[in-house]
C-alpha cells in the first residue's frame, strides 16, 4: 500500500510537470469557472507516464476484476487500453466515437459474444456521462458491463450517477487527493484546496447530467407564463396557441393514432374541451376522404383547438413540399402544424416555408425523440436548435425531451411520452408522469396517446391529464 500511495504519488507530480494539470481560473464550458483544470491529452507525448498509469490501474484494481474485454472511452484513454490490453493480453473493444460519419459502419470494433464482460476505462469522470453513453452501446450489443476503472475522478456527482446505472467506478485518484498530493510537495499554495472545495460544492452533476445548480435556476421558458409569451412568439399558430392554452386552461396535445376517420371524430368530440392540439397521423387512417377533413377542420375551428400533422417529413426540400402540398392528404391545405425532422438539412424547412401559401402554417422540429435507443445525439440537437432560432417565423416550437434545450419563451416544447400509469410499451416508447414531463423535462405541451385514446371514458381520461399538466404548468412558472 505504501509503495501503491508513494506511487501516486509521484505520478501526480509527473503530470503538474507535464502540465496535464493546471491552476488558474479556467473558464468550463458549463458551470463555475474552475480553479484546476485537466487536459490528460498531453500523456500520448510521455509514454513513460502512459506505462506508469496503465501498470497503476492494472495493478490497482483492473486485475481484481473478471473481465473478457476492455474498452477505452476515446480519446485519451484508448491508448492507455491499448496498453494493458497488450500487455496483460486482455482483448479490448473499441467504440466509435464519430457514428455521424460512420453510419453504416460497426458502431463497436472488436469480436465479443453475447454475456461478454467488459470493463470502460476512462481518463477522467465528471457527470460521468461518456462512460454511460460507452456503457448504453456495450450493453446493446449483449455485452455486460459492471465497472469502470478511471485514473481521475473530479467528485462532480459521476460516480453516483453511474452507480444509479449499474456501474461500479474505481479511480485511482481523486481531485482532493490529487490537490492534497500537490500541496503537500509545496507545489501549489494550500488555499487552492479550499477553492478546489468551493469550486466542487457548486459544481455538482444531477442524473440528467444538468448541473444541480442550474436545476435550481430555470431558464426564462420555463418560468414565464404562456399569456406574456404569446407575444414573444413570431409565429402566428405560436401566438394563437398560446392564447387559446390560456383562455381553454390547457396544455394538453391528443395523439389521434386511430385509423378509422369516424372513431378519430368521436374522440374529437369527446376530448375537444381538454385540449389545446389535436394531433393525427393521417397516412394511418384506412378511410380518408376530403369530407372527413373537412369535418375535422370545422370542428377544430368551433372547438378552438390546433391542428397537427405528426408527418415527421424527413426528405430534401423539393420532395418534401410535394408531400406537403400534393397526393392524397394536400397537409398544407389543413394542418395547422406538421412536425418536421432536422437531419435533411435546414432545405426541409425551407420546402414547407414556401408552400404555406400565406396561410398561417407552422412547424415543430424533432430535436429528440422518446423512443429508446434513438440516434439523435446532443450534437444532433444542438445542430438543429440552429436551425430553429434561424427560421422562428416558420418554426413554432420542437418535439423535444429535455428542459434546457430551449430557452426562448416565443418557441414551444411538446414532449411526448406521457402516461400515467405505464413506462415503456414495448417497441421502445418510454413513458413519463404529467407532473415531470411539464417540471423535470421542461414541456410546454405534452403529448398523450394511448393513456387517453384506449381508456374507456376517453373524455374523462383527457379531464384528468388535462388537470394534472396545467397544475404542473402553474407549479413551474410559480418556481416553487
Ligand atoms: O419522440 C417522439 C415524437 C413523437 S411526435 N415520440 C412520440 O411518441 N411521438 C408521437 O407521440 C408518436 O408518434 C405518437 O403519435 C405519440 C405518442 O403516443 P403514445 O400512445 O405513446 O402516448
Amino acid at each position: 500500500m505504501a509503495n501503491f500511495n508513494e506511487d501516486v504519488s509521484n505520478l501526480v507530480l509527473r503530470l503538474y510537470e507535464i502540465e496535464a494539470v493546471k491552476f488558474g481560473n479556467f473558464k468550463m464550458k458549463i458551470g463555475a469557472n474552475s480553479p484546476v483544470y485537466f487536459d490528460l491529452r498531453v500523456i500520448v507525448s510521455h509514454p513513460s507516464i502512459m506505462k506508469k498509469i496503465s501498470d497503476l490501474l492494472y495493478d490497482f484494481s483492473i486485475r481484481n476484476i473478471k473481465c473478457d474485454h476492455l474498452c477505452g472511452v476515446p480519446y485519451t484513454a484508448l491508448p492507455i487500453a491499448s496498453i494493458i490490453s497488450a500487455n496483460n493480453e486482455i482483448p479490448m473493444l473499441i467504440r466509435r466515437k464519430e457514428t455521424k460519419d460512420y453510419g453504416t459502419k460497426k458502431l463497436i470494433e472488436g469480436q465479443f459474444k453475447e454475456g461478454d464482460k467488459c470493463i470502460i476505462i476512462e481518463d477522467v469522470i465528471t457527470s460521468g456521462s461518456s462512460v454511460l453513453e460507452t456503457a448504453k452501446d456495450l450493453r446493446a450489443h449483449g455485452l455486460e458491463v459492471t465497472d469502470a476503472v478511471v485514473l481521475l475522478n473530479r467528485q462532480q456527482g459521476g460516480e453516483q450517477i453511474l452507480s444509479e446505472g449499474n456501474i461500479k467506478v474505481k479511480s485511482l485518484f481523486t481531485m482532493t487527493e490529487l490537490i492534497r498530493i500537490l500541496v503537500k510537495a509545496g507545489k501549489i499554495e494550500p488555499t487552492i484546496e479550499k477553492m478546489v472545495e468551493e469550486y466542487l460544492k457548486s459544481s455538482q452533476f444531477h442524473s440528467s447530467g444538468i448541473l444541480i445548480s442550474d436545476l435550481k435556476k430555470p431558464n426564462e421558458r420555463l418560468i414565464t407564463s404562456f399569456e406574456s409569451r404569446q407575444h414573444m412568439a413570431s409565429n402566428p399558430v405560436a401566438k394563437n396557441l398560446f392564447k387559446l392554452m390560456c383562455e381553454k386552461r390547457t396544455n394538453l396535445c391528443v395523439a389521434a393514432d386511430l385509423t378509422s376517420s369516424s372513431k378519430i371524430l368521436d374522440l374529437f368530440v369527446k376530448v375537444a374541451p381538454y385540449i389545446c392540439i389535436f394531433k393525427t397521423h393521417i397516412d394511418i387512417v384506412e378511410d380518408y376522404t376530403d369530407e372527413f377533413i373537412n369535418k375535422l377542420t370545422s370542428l377544430a375551428k368551433e372547438q378552438n383547438v390546433v391542428l397537427m400533422e405528426d408527418r415527421k417529413f424527413g426528405d430534401i426540400g423539393n420532395t418534401v413540399a410535394l408531400q406537403y402540398t400534393s397526393g392524397i392528404y394536400k397537409i398544407a391545405n389543413w394542418a395547422d402544424l406538421v412536425t418536421v425532422h432536422a437531419s435533411p438539412g435546414p432545405g426541409v424547412i425551407k420546402g414547407i416555408k414556401n408552400n404555406m401559401a400565406n396561410r398561417e402554417r407552422g412547424i415543430f422540429l424533432v430535436i429528440e425523440m422518446s423512443s429508446e435507443g434513438n440516434l439523435l445525439t446532443s450534437q444532433y440537437r444542438e445542430a438543429a436548435m440552429k436551425m430553429v432560432l434561424d427560421e422562428s417565423e416558420t418554426v413554432a416550437g420542437i418535439v423535444c425531451q429535455s428542459r434546457d434545450v430551449l430557452s426562448s419563451p416565443g418557441i414551444i416544447q411538446l414532449t411526448p411520452g406521457v402516461q400515467l400509469n405505464a413506462s415503456k410499451d414495448g417497441l421502445g416508447q418510454n413513458y413519463n408522469s404529467p407532473e415531470d414531463v411539464v417540471i423535470k423535462r421542461g414541456a410546454d405541451i405534452a403529448v398523450v396517446g394511448r393513456g387517453i385514446i384506449v381508456s374507456e371514458d376517453p373524455a374523462k381520461e383527457a379531464k384528468i391529464y388535462r388537470d394534472k399538466l396545467w397544475e404542473a404548468y402553474e407549479k413551474r412558472i410559480s418556481n416553487k
